[in-house]
């Protein structure tokens, strides 16, 4: 695969923004996207929405940012540092999107904007803890997925958020259409979930074409991390300045890639990994 390139030694590296949550395991969150952006040649800028107690087993918790401190996160690297993408993963509650969204309106970040936004609507972590109260279900719709260039839904997220099961591929299309509708740009309909063949296909749809990328499929039990790191993935390419559906057609073979390095860590799941970009070539 063509990976993205790195920054030559002392030379500063492209920008991406996360605003998401930690993972005090390591595997998810921002440790994962942060991972990912620089094994893509991305310096990674973060805005902490949250904060998770968890390991491998599962989220015992966590403590919410107050939405005023993470819109100053945004803020403040926007006006200084400057980001060619930004991404959301976990933000937990309506407050806290709602502060995303005005302060993404007011630095020019999101659907419409110069600076384009990865959406990763995550609402819980693959053990099934919540990492977004259920009130703020509504501001995911209504209020965070209108700003999208891209929103990258698992299938337990597009469920919520549209009551639509996909269970095969018009199913799959009537959710990319109406994730579409709610207002995204472009909508990932992610098939990795689907059990039905040693393949994976994405769907990718922007109102009127339906992209499908297809990979192998990558049975392991530790793919922690593996949304997070397809959505910083994307905006890792989009930072390079990749249109949306090369930067998709890449961060598809990275999490393949990425899948195919995980490893065991504690008595869970264990993360996927994008360290592989550091083994040496033979
Ligand atoms: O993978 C989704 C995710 C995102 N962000 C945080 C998480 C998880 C899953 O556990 O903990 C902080």
């Amino acid at each position: 695969m063509d990976l993205l390139p790195l920054a030559p030694s002392g030379t500063t590296p492209v920008r991406a923004l996360t605003i998401a949550g930690t993972d005090s395991g390591g595997g998810a969150g921002i440790q994962a996207d942060s991972r990912t952006m620089a094994m893509c040649g991305v310096h990674a800028c973060v805005a902490v929405a949250a904060v998770t107690v968890q390991n491998s087993l599962g989220v015992s918790g966590f403590h919410e940012i107050p939405p005023q401190i993470v819109a100053d996160q945004v803020r403040s690297v926007v006006s200084d540092i400057g980001v060619g993408a930004a991404k959301t993963g976990m933000l937990a509650s309506s407050a806290i999107i709602n502060a995303v969204a005005e302060v993404c309106d007011e630095v020019g970040i999101g659907k419409g904007h110069a600076i384009p936004l990865v959406v990763d609507p995550v609402c819980a972590s693959m053990h099934g803890d919540p990492l977004l109260h259920p009130e703020a279900l509504d501001a995911v719709r209504n209020t965070l997925i209108p700003r999208a260039t891209v929103v990258t839904p698992n299938l337990d997220e597009v469920r919520l958020i549209t009551g639509i099961d996909v269970v095969d591929d018009a199913t799959a299309r009537r959710a990319a259409e109406t994730l579409h509708q709610l207002g995204a740009q472009w909508a990932v309909v992610k098939g990795g979930h689907l059990r039905s063949s040693t393949e994976s296909t994405d769907l990718l749809f922007d109102g009127n074409e339906f992209h499908e990328f297809t990979a192998p499929r990558i049975d392991t039990g530790n793919d922690h991390g593996g949304g997070d790191t397809l959505a910083a993935a994307i905006a890792s390419a989009l930072a390079h300045g990749y249109s949306v559906p090369d930067a998709f057609g890449f961060a598809k073979e990275w999490v393949t890639r990425c899948l195919a390095a995980a490893y065991d860590l504690g008595g869970g799941h264990g993360p996927v990994s994008p360290l592989w970009r550091l083994e040496e070539p033979n």
